[in-house]
C-alpha cells in the first residue's frame, strides 16, 4: 500500500503562522499521511500534534461546505443554502448601498491571524472598495514590535535562529509550543544543544525556563519595567557597545540620564524579580554578544506595549546586537512585488486620514483599525458609523478583549459576512456565511508581507470540498462584483502570479524550488544609515513632537491592584490549537479535552479547590468556568488560563456555549495603550473559587 502513496512537498500553514516543510502523502485525491520534511530550512524535520493532525481539518464531516444565508433572527440558527452566484450579488448589493448610505468607510474588512495571501488580497479589495478601514488583531499581535520597530531604528527587528548567537533571551515568548511567526523551536533547541545560553523571562516555568541559565518569574505585565532596570544595570555598568553607542545613536545622553530612576531594586517591588537576578541577567545578556531577543506576545498584549517595545529595542541597539547574525535582525526581503504595489495602496491616497484610529490619535504607520476602536465606531458611531462587516480567518467573538462588546457590536450591525471553514460562534451570527477552501486544497504562499525575509510555496494538494472556495477566489469574485473589474483576473492564481512576477518566476516554479529567500545581508546600516530621520537608532525620537510619542521608554504606572480581585489573571496559547481553532479535531481535543486554569498547590489548597475542580475565574467584567490544575510551575499569586474556548460539540446557538470558559469574558477595553489601541490581556486583577 506504502508503494501508491504520491509524496507532494509543502509548507505547514493555518495551525499557527506556518512555516514547517511538510512532505504530504496523498492517495486518491485524499491526504493520508503527513511528515516533517528534513530539507525545511525553518524546521529541518520537525513537525508539531498540530501538524500531525492538519489534514483532519480537511475531513470533518460538520465542515461548511455550501455558502448559507440567513432566514431566522440573528444567531437563530436558520439558514437557507443558496448559490454562489447568489451569495457575491447579495454582499455587493449590501455593501453597495452601505457605501451609498455612509460612505465606502461604512464597511469594515476584518482579519485574523493572517494565514496567507487572503490578507494581503483583502486589503486589496478594502482599498480598491475604497474602504480604509482593515481591521485585524494587530492591536495584541505583532503591530506593537514591528511599529515601534520601524520608529526606532527603522526595521522590525527579528531574532536571528539561523546563525549561532550566544545567548538567546526568550522574552514574554514560548517558542517551544507557540513556533510564532517562523521562528520554529527546533532551531532554538538546537543552538540551546550546542552551548547556547539561555535567559527566560515569564511567569510561568515553561519548557526553555527549566533550560535556562536563568529565569526570571516577573510578575505579569510589568515587562516594561523590568526592561528598563536592565537598561539601568547596563547603563550604569559601562557594559554598552561603546563603539555603537558612539557611531549609531542618538540620544544615548537623554537615555543615560533617563534611566538612572529605574534601579534593580526600585524595580523589583514592581515586578517581584530580586535584585540581583535582573543584574546577573542584564550583565549576561550585555556580555554575550551575538545575542538574540526572542520576544513575543506577552510585551504586546498590555497597555505599555509601547514603551516596552522601546526599551526593548533600546536594549538591542546599545548592546550590539541590531542586524549582526544571531542578533535581532533586518530581514532582506526576496525580489518580489512590494506590498504596497500588491495592496495597491495608490488607489486610496486618503487612508491614513480616514482609518477609524487616525482619529484616537495612534502611532503612525500602524495601518489595521485596533478592533476596540472598530466596536466603537459600530455601537457608538465614533467617528462615524461602521455598519457592514466582512470577517475572514477570524473568530472576533473569542479573539477580541472584551467579547460581549463584541456581541453587541455583531447586533448592531446592518450586513456581517463571514467566511470560516467550521461553524464559529461569530459566523453562527452572521446574515451570510460562506465555506472556504483552506491549507492544501489551493495554491497558497506563507510569510508574505511578514517582514521575515522569506516566502514559502504551499501549492494546492487536493481538491477542496463541494463548494468551498479559497479565500482569494472569494475576494477576487467580489472584487469584480462591487470595484472596477479592471484590478482582479479570471483566474484568481493570477494575483500569485503578479506577486512573484518580480523574481521571474511562474507560481510552479516557485513551488518546486520551494521557498524563496533574500540576501543574508547584515550590518546594512554601515553603508546606508538606520532608516530614520537621524540616520542613527533613536534612543531618543526626534519624532516626538511630529508623531506627540514619549521620547524615552518610560514606565507607565504600577499595576492595578484591587483587593477585591487578590490574585493575577494572565495566559499562555495552547500547543495543540490555534487560538479558537480546531476543537473539533479529535485527535487533538484529545490531547487537551477541557479549557484548564493553573493556579500554585499553596493558593489552591487556601481557596479549597483540588486537582480536577471546577473553578470560577472573575474579574471585574465578569465571570467563566475552567477546570483547575495545580502545579508549582505559576507564582501563588498568579494564574494562568487557557483562552479561545468554545465547544463545537454543543448548541451552536447558546450563549452559554462561548460565554461560559471564554477568556475574553474576563477581558476590558476600558483602557488602552495610546499608540496601539491594545488592552490589557496579560497581568489582570481576578478572584477564584471553587464552583459547588
Ligand atoms: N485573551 C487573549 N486574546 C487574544 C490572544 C491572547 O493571547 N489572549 N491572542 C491574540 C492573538 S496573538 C491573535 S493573532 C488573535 C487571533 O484571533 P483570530 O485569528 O480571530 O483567531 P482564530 O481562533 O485563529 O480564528 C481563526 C478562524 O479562522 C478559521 N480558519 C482557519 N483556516 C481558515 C481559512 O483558510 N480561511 C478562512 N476564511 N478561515 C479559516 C478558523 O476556523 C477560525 O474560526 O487573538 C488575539 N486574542
Ligand atoms: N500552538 C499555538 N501556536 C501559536 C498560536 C496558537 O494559538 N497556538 N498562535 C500564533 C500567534 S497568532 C502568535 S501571535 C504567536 C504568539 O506566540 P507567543 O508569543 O509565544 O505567545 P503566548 O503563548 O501568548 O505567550 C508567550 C509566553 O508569555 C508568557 N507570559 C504571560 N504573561 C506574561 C507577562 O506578563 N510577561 C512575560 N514576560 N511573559 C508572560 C506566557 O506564560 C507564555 O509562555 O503564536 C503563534 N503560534
Ligand atoms: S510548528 Fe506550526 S508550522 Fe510547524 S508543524 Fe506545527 S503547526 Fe505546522
Ligand atoms: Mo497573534
Amino acid at each position: 500500500m506504502e508503494n501508491d502513496i504520491k509524496w507532494v512537498k509543502t509548507h505547514c500553514a493555518r495551525m499557527d503562522h506556518g512555516g514547517c516543510a511538510l512532505m504530504v502523502g496523498v492517495r486518491d485525491d485524499t491526504i493520508v499521511r503527513v511528515k516533517g520534511d528534513p530539507d525545511g530550512f525553518l524546521n529541518k524535520g520537525y513537525i508539531c500534534p498540530k501538524g500531525l493532525a492538519s489534514p483532519d481539518r480537511l475531513t470533518h464531516p460538520d465542515r461548511l461546505k455550501h455558502p448559507l444565508r440567513r432566514v431566522g433572527d440573528r444567531g437563530e440558527g436558520r439558514w437557507e443554502r443558496i448559490s454562489w452566484d447568489e451569495a457575491i450579488v447579495a454582499i455587493s448589493e449590501n455593501f453597495q448601498g452601505i457605501k451609498e448610505r455612509y460612505g465606502a468607510k461604512g464597511v469594515a474588512f476584518c482579519q485574523g491571524m493572517p494565514k496567507g495571501i487572503e490578507h494581503f488580497v483583502l486589503i486589496r479589495l478594502a482599498n480598491m472598495f475604497g474602504s480604509p478601514n482593515v481591521v485585524s488583531v494587530q492591536d495584541v499581535c505583532h503591530a506593537p514590535r514591528e511599529v515601534t520597530g520601524l520608529h526606532t531604528c527603522g526595521f522590525y527587528p527579528v531574532a536571528d535562529f539561523h546563525h549561532r548567537s550566544r545567548l538567546v533571551m526568550v522574552w514574554g515568548s514560548n517558542p517551544t509550543s507557540t513556533n510564532e511567526e517562523g521562528e520554529i523551536s527546533s532551531l532554538l533547541l538546537e543552538q540551546i544543544k550546542n552551548g547556547t545560553e539561555l535567559i527566560v523571562v515569564d511567569p510561568r516555568q515553561t519548557d526553555l525556563a527549566k533550560k535556562a541559565k536563568i529565569w526570571l518569574q516577573l510578575r505579569p505585565g510589568t515587562d516594561n519595567a523590568l526592561a528598563l532596570a536592565f537598561l539601568n544595570v547596563i547603563i550604569e555598568e559601562q557594559l554598552f557597545d561603546k563603539d555603537f553607542v558612539e557611531n549609531w545613536t542618538h540620544g544615548f545622553e537623554e537615555l543615560t540620564q533617563h534611566v538612572r530612576d529605574y534601579a534593580p531594586e526600585k524595580m523589583s517591588e514592581i515586578t517581584w524579580v530580586e535584585p540581583d537576578l535582573i543584574r546577573e541577567a542584564a550583565r549576561l545578556y550585555a556580555r554575550s554578544g551575538p545575542a538574540a531577543i526572542q520576544w513575543g506576545n506577552a510585551i504586546e498584549q498590555h497597555i505599555s506595549a509601547f514603551d516596552t517595545a522601546r526599551a526593548l529595542t533600546s536594549l538591542m541597539a546599545i548592546c550590539g546586537n541590531l542586524d549582526v547574525p544571531g542578533g535581532n535582525v533586518q530581514a532582506n526581503e526576496p525580489k518580489i512585488l512590494p506590498l504596497g504595489k500588491f495592496v495597491r495602496a495608490d488607489l486610496l491616497p486618503t487612508k491614513w486620514k480616514e482609518m477609524i484610529h487616525t482619529f484616537h490619535h495612534t502611532i503612525p504607520k500602524l495601518m489595521t483599525v485596533p478592533p476596540a476602536f472598530l466596536r466603537e465606531a459600530i455601537i457608538e458611531e465614533t467617528p462615524y458609523p461602521v455598519k457592514g462587516v466582512y470577517v475572514q480567518c477570524s473568530n472576533p467573538l473569542l479573539a477580541y478583549a472584551d467579547s460581549r462588546m463584541t456581541f453587541n457590536a455583531i447586533n448592531k450591525l446592518d450586513f456581517l459576512v463571514v467566511a470560516d471553514i467550521f461553524m464559529t460562534p461569530t459566523a453562527s451570527l452572521a446574515d451570510m456565511v460562506l465555506p472556504v477552501a483552506t491549507q492544501f486544497e489551493f495554491n497558497d504562499i506563507g510569510h508574505y508581507g511578514l517582514g521575515h525575509g522569506y516566502i514559502l510555496a504551499r501549492p494546492k494538494i487536493v481538491d477542496p470540498p463541494e463548494e468551498c472556495w479559497s479565500d482569494i477566489r472569494i475576494l477576487n469574485a467580489l472584487g469584480r462584483a462591487m470595484t472596477p473589474g479592471e484590478y482582479w483576473f479570471d483566474d484568481p492564481d493570477d494575483l500569485l502570479e503578479a506577486l512573484l512576477k518580480p523574481s521571474g518566476l511562474s507560481y510552479s516554479q516557485f513551488a518546486e524550488q520551494g521557498y524563496l529567500k533574500g540576501e543574508d545581508k547584515f550590518r546594512k546600516y554601515e553603508s546606508r544609515g538606520f532608516r530614520t530621520p537621524t540616520g542613527k537608532v533613536e534612543l531618543y525620537l526626534s519624532t516626538k513632537e511630529k508623531f506627540n510619542l514619549r521620547p524615552l521608554p518610560e514606565f507607565t504606572g504600577p499595576p492595578e491592584e484591587d483587593p477585591a480581585f487578590p490574585l493575577i489573571l494572565t495566559s499562555s496559547k495552547n500547543p495543540y490549537y490555534m487560538h479558537s481553532s480546531y476543537r473539533w479535531i479529535e485527535k487533538l481535543r484529545k490531547k487537551s479535552p477541557e479549557p484548564v486554569v493553573e493556579i500554585h498547590p499553596e493558593t489552591a489548597s487556601k481557596l479549597n479547590i483540588n486537582e480536577g475542580d471546577q473553578a470560577l475565574i472573575a474579574t471585574k467584567q465578569g465571570e467563566i468556568t475552567q477546570t483547575a490544575h495545580l502545579t508549582e510551575g505559576v507564582h501563588p499569586a498568579v494564574v494562568n488560563a487557557s483562552y479561545g474556548w468554545w465547544f463545537p460539540e454543543e448548541d451552536i446557538t447558546s450563549q452559554n456555549n462561548w460565554i461560559k470558559s471564554n477568556l475574553n469574558i474576563l477581558t476590558s477595553v476600558d483602557k488602552v495603550g495610546k499608540e496601539f489601541g491594545t488592552p490589557n490581556l496579560k497581568g489582570i486583577c481576578c478572584s477564584v473559587r471553587r464552583k459547588e
